[in-house]
């Protein structure tokens, strides 16, 4: 028996990626799981694997009436939200400012900024009533750090830390905590979809090292949320041992 048995553990984004390993993590912690993202076969086939109550959510966190609609009609046995990890985020394209592509632009910023704003305003407030919860957010080196064509993925992640920041404030003295789990090059789906499906080109990201497993960034955050009840982790940087920064990461490319 751990702390987090039987705990509800809200992931956004966990048909995939770092969203998927927290789901399998928390699941190993015996926790119940509401698992969201627009994928639903992705969250049936994980929910499959998993021995823990799943509850599965097919929605676009940018649509904020469907988010409010999500999370307003859940069943009394779903709605005791324990811990909320704000994953789902994406990256489109790698462009100099003046070449953006306005379209990626606006999905970079409705999701990773807007999406996680929806889903917040609809779970924090619940938190708040019960006065006890955990907000666990993925945010990103790229939080700390602009690098070269990076510009407006860089800023919605800044925008991440920033917000981490005045959630922890605003929820000062209610017994919600929040943190942040900050990760350097981690190799799930980010990069095929940030190239827009071109493999070759996501899979030379992380040719020549070791990047990070999305199993990395699960243990992380289990770790964060299991802290005992006094202690508030405020953020981890988490980065691969061959990455010292977002633009220096030692290769070997033979
Ligand atoms: P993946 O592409 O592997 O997974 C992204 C997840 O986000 C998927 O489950 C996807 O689900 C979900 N998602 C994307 N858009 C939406 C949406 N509009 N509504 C609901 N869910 C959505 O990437 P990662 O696992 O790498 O990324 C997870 C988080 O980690 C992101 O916030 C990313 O910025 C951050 N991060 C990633 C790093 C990396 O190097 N990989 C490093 C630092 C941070 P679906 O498509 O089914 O909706
Ligand atoms: C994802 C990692 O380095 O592409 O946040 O910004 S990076």
């Amino acid at each position: 028996m751990t702390e987090l048995k039987d705990k509800t553990v809200l992931i956004t984004g966990a048909s995939a990626g770092i969203g998927r390993a927290c789901a399998r993590k928390f699941a190993e912690q015996e926790s119940k799981l509401i698992l969201v993202a627009r994928r639903i076969d992705k969250l049936k086939e994980l929910s499959k694997s998993l021995d823990v109550e799943c509850h599965l959510i097919e929605l676009d966190v940018r649509d904020s009436k469907a988010v409010k609609n999500a999370f307003a009609s859940l069943s009394a046995v779903w709605n005791d939200i324990d811990l909320l990890i704000n994953n789902a985020g994406l990256s489109r394209g790698l462009s100099e400012i003046q070449d953006g592509d306005i379209s990626g632009w606006e999905e970079m910023i409705d999701t990773n900024i807007k999406g996680l704003l929806y889903v917040s305003r609809a779970i924090i407030p619940k938190m708040v009533e019960k006065n006890k919860g955990h907000i666990i957010n993925i945010g990103s080196i790229a939080g700390h750090e602009v690098y070269p064509k990076g510009n407006v993925y860089c800023a919605t992640k800044h925008a991440v830390d920033a917000l981490t920041k005045g959630m922890r404030i605003d929820l000062s003295g209610t017994n919600v905590k929040v943190s942040t789990v900050d990760p350097g090059l981690v190799e799930t789906e980010f990069s095929l979809v940030r190239f827009y499906g071109d493999q070759e080109r996501a899979e030379k990201v992380y040719k020549g090292f070791k990047a990070l497993e999305p199993d990395d960034i699960g243990d992380a955050v289990v770790w964060v949320a299991n802290r005992p009840d006094h202690v508030q982790i405020a953020e981890i940087i988490i980065l691969p041992k061959d990455q010292a920064s977002s633009t220096i990461v030692s290769k070997n490319l033979g």
